[in-house]
């Protein structure tokens, strides 16, 4: 028997409204599992005709994900603040929240017109009673309450990673719920599997390039999706390591600190595993803007350290 995702909440300490405001995270990500796979279907394929705070284009799913999950959470009693990669400044909601949702609405939504896994990442923060939400959205990934993602692809996933553990739920779509799958996930200490664009080869760190050939060396094989939710998920449950570190085109690396690295790391960390910018974890690095991005080395412990490893000796 497979426990309903409202029901597991409720047998852990998780207060109701952290486990109303998951809810409402997983039924934004049942609304965006169906749009997803009619897309093509409804024509919302392609790009919205604006641009975001990066300056990257957004998908029209990219904006149909954020209004969903802005318009689900602002009917959270808890949620004092929501900022997301498609917002240029935090929404703010209510004064007296507890948390505040951090999310990337939908990840790797360049892929969704060739069907490739695209995925939802999202974190929450305690937001301390009268604090300015602007501020608790600054805080350092070890203090996420709980953060997690979902997974579109052959399946919708959920994997959520709280204090008690990392959880693994899958969308029953005949019953219109998210079903426990998995308690307690722990990653494999080490495998040889490596994740990481290698077109950029030319711009890594000299001690990456000379872990690179090692992996070449040493029997590793290379998984690399192109969307960060699902090489992240494959390196959750099979091991390995993932890596977009600093490269020429991105000095600071791809991906934003607080939605994408901060809650992936806690996912990892609390599943055994290890995230680093390659100097420090990442869930302590301090921050000091909302889009910041920063350089992420993540997966199995052992592995980590032998990418850190290459990169002190350099
Ligand atoms: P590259 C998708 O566009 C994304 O933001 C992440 O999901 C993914 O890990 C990364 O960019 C891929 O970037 O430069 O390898 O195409």
């Amino acid at each position: 028997m497979h426990t309903p995702l409202g029901a597991q909440l409720r047998q852990q300490p998780a207060t109701a409204p952290l486990a109303e405001t998951l809810e409402a995270i997983a039924g934004a990500g049942l609304v965006l599992a169906e749009k997803l796979r009619r897309a093509r279907l409804e024509d919302v394929i392609g790009e919205a005709g604006a641009v975001n705070v990066q300056g990257e284009a957004q998908q029209k799913l990219d904006v149909l994900a954020d209004e969903l999950l802005l318009e689900k959470l602002s009917r959270c009693s808890a949620v004092a603040a929501y900022a997301s990669e498609e917002q240029a400044r935090p929404r703010m909601l209510r004064a007296d929240g507890r948390y505040c949702v951090l999310c990337d609405p939908l990840d790797g939504s360049s892929n969704i017109d060739v069907a490739v896994p695209v995925g939802t990442i999202f974190g929450v923060l305690p937001c301390g009673k009268g604090a300015a939400p602007e501020s608790a959205l600054l805080q350092p990934g070890r203090v996420l309450l709980c953060a997690g993602y979902l997974l579109y692809g052959s399946s919708t996933a959920l994997v959520l990673a709280s204090a008690a553990g990392v959880d693994l739920f899958v969308l029953d779509p005949g019953r219109g719920e998210f079903l426990l799958a998995q308690r307690g996930l722990r990653m494999p200490a080490e495998r040889k599997i490596y994740s990481i664009n290698e077109a950029n080869i030319n711009g890594f760190d000299g001690g990456l390039q000379r872990w690179l050939h090692f992996a070449h060396e040493n029997g590793y094989g290379a998984r690399y999706i192109g969307s960060m939710v699902a090489d992240v998920h494959r390196t959750l449950l099979r091991g390995g390591v993932f890596l977009y570190p600093a490269t020429a085109a991105n000095p600071q690396g791809k991906l934003r600190l607080l939605y994408e690295c901060n809650p992936m790391a806690s996912v990892m960390e609390r599943a055994g595993g290890a995230a680093t910018d390659g100097a420090a974890a990442i869930l302590d690095i301090a921050p000091e803007a909302l889009h910041q991005r920063c350089p992420v080395i993540l997966g199995s412990s052992a592995e980590v350290a032998r990418v850190c490893a290459h990169l002190c000796a350099s």
